[in-house]
């Protein structure tokens, strides 16, 4: 391998600003692997994002895409007028566990019941983080939150959300794939998986759903190298990986 072939190009698709996310957070992660995807497959000048409320709510400020803030859990309605509308566009919905599956748990399973023509990328870290560590849907049992001090009991507030699984009831959907962030193999993985959903809506196949595993180090109270085997050892076995649909298969 030459010196030129190490050198690390940086996609197209992102712009030159420097990361605001926490060290260890994987949210800048998942941009990248949106950003390289859409690189990819050709739609860089062709794209818009709809951000979420959460951390990623300045993924507009990476991302050099056209993009619209939703209302918190909103964006996969938003993201359906705007596809409708501009049917040529890739419309991305990109959203964390509280947006996707806690406000915006309605918006989530009516546009996958719709099948509407768009990504949804659920970025899935098992916390509040914008908003200092509350409990999420998908907050395992016993994790630590600012609203579950003594950890979460199933008894009270029930068991974490699966969203890959529920979603997986409904009939419209075309590709719903669970992937994680916490090495680079499983990186690798996502990426596919992330590729596979833009591509499928540029082919004009339906609705797809990539759930990426994400860490929170800071919400967590774990250090990056922490916060990665914590992903691996309590929320794989919960929330398995894999792909759940593909209808081309
Ligand atoms: C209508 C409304 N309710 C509540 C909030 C406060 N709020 C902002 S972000 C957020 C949760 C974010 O968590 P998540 O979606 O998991 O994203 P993360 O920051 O973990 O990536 C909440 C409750 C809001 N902005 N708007
Ligand atoms: S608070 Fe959590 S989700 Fe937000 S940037 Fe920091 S590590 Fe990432
Ligand atoms: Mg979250």
């Amino acid at each position: 391998m030459n010196n030129e072939e190490l050198i690390y190009t940086k996609s197209k698709s992102m712009t030159q600003r420097e990361t605001h996310y926490c060290p260890g957070c994987t949210h800048g992660v998942v941009h990248k692997l949106i950003a390289e995807s859409l690189d990819e497959i050709g739609m860089v000048d062709n794209a818009i994002v709809i951000a979420p409320v959460g951390c990623a709510v300045l993924i507009y400020d990476y991302l050099a895409l056209d993009g619209v803030e939703a209302a918190h859990g909103r964006a996969p309605a938003v993201a359906t007028g705007i596809k409708r509308v501009h049917p040529d566009k890739l419309v991305i919905s990109y959203q964390g566990d509280g947006d996707l599956l806690a406000i915006g748990m309605g918006e989530t399973i009516h546009a996958a019941n719709r099948g509407e023509n768009i990504t949804v990328i659920f970025v899935n870290n098992a916390i509040y983080g914008m908003t200092g560590g509350q409990m999420a849907p998908t907050t395992m049992p016993g994790q630590k939150t600012t609203t579950t001090q003594s950890g979460r009991e199933p008894d009270d507030v029930g068991m974490p959300i699966r969203a890959c699984e529920i979603i997986n009831t409904l009939d419209r959907p075309v590709y719903i794939e669970r992937v994680s962030c916490h090495n680079p193999a499983n990186i690798n993985k996502a990426k596919k998986a992330i590729k596979k959903a833009l591509l499928n809506q540029k082919e004009g196949k339906g609705y797809s759903f990539v759930e990426v595993l994400a860490t929170c180090p800071t919400n967590w109270g774990l250090t990056p190298k922490k916060s990665y085997e914590w992903l691996e050892s309590t929320m794989i076995p919960y929330y398995p990986l894999g792909v759940f649909r593909d209808k081309e298969e």
